[in-house]
């Protein structure tokens, strides 16, 4: 039985997930991460032993499927019997940036299917463990787009937006039980999210931070270990973090004439 305590992370294999295991890694937390490319996750494992993490599981996952939702689920369970601390329900993306008339079927799919439908899988699956074992701190990682929307975001920012309405419903439903809840909301952070969201175009991605320095996945992923390591009795319901050179969605100070 280990004593150390345990953090369960989905969309770990890069970005904010993976910078997250690393910050509980190096506070010899234990780590069960899951994403759906297991080589990567491999990789991350050895490396978050090397960090310092006490003990490490790693799974295949893929957030859209819900027989895949809870082989996971089953597996952090019988790895870490003693019980979760703190999940960090992390897996998202955006695809592409089209207006409503233009957005294709498998864009709107794979948003509402990861972003929400998968975000809502994950709790499914990990809440009625964390009220047997009466603790635990859910981390649901939302984004401005969750309170703000733009053109050519119309799906992105719903499904961000869902899951905000998520987050706060939980904030409720869980009020009397000591399982704690936060939305993280970033603004712009410089991750393979562009990458993602414009199908490999390296120099598309680049473009969205250009002239700007954006915030990284090392940024947030020390902001959610802040939440998680307050005293028990605090819930920091909410968490945006914005670039300072960010002030809006359409407000981004870029230094455009030097090379930075
Ligand atoms: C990412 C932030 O502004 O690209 O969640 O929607 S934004």
């Amino acid at each position: 039985m280990n004593s150390s305590k345990v953090v369960c992370i989905t969309g770990a294999s890069s970005g904010i997930g993976a910078a997250t295991a690393e910050t509980f890694a190096r506070q010899g937390w234990s780590v069960a991460i899951g994403a759906r490319r297991v080589d990567a996750l491999k990789d991350l494992s050895a490396n978050l032993l090397k960090l310092g993490a006490d003990k490490v599981v790693h799974c295949e996952l893929d957030v859209t499927s819900r027989k895949s939702v809870l082989e996971f689920a089953a597996k952090v369970k019988s790895g870490f019997p003693e019980g979760l601390d703190v999940l960090v329900n992390n897996a998202g993306l955006a695809l592409g940036t089209s207006r409503m008339p233009q957005v294709t079927d498998d864009e709107v799919d794979a948003m509402i299917d990861t972003n929400v439908k998968g975000a809502i899988s994950v709790l499914r699956a990990f809440l009625p463990w964390m009220l047997e074992q009466n603790r635990g701190h859910i981390f649901n990682m939302g984004s401005v787009a969750g309170f703000w929307v733009y053109e050519g975001g119309s799906i992105y920012t719903a499904s961000k937006h869902a899951l905000n309405a998520i987050t706060k419903t939980l904030r409720l439903e869980l009020n009397g039980t000591p399982i704690r809840i936060t939305s993280i909301d970033p603004g712009m952070v410089e991750t393979g999210f562009s990458e993602v969201r414009y199908r490999g175009d390296t120099d598309k991605a680049a473009s969205v931070y250009k002239g700007m320095t954006p915030l990284t996945a090392a940024d947030i992923a020390e902001c959610i270990w802040f939440a998680a390591s307050r005293p028990a009795h605090v819930n920091i319901d909410q968490m945006v973090l914005m670039p300072v050179d960010q002030a809006s969605v359409y407000k981004v100070h870029r230094r455009l004439n030097c090379s930075t």
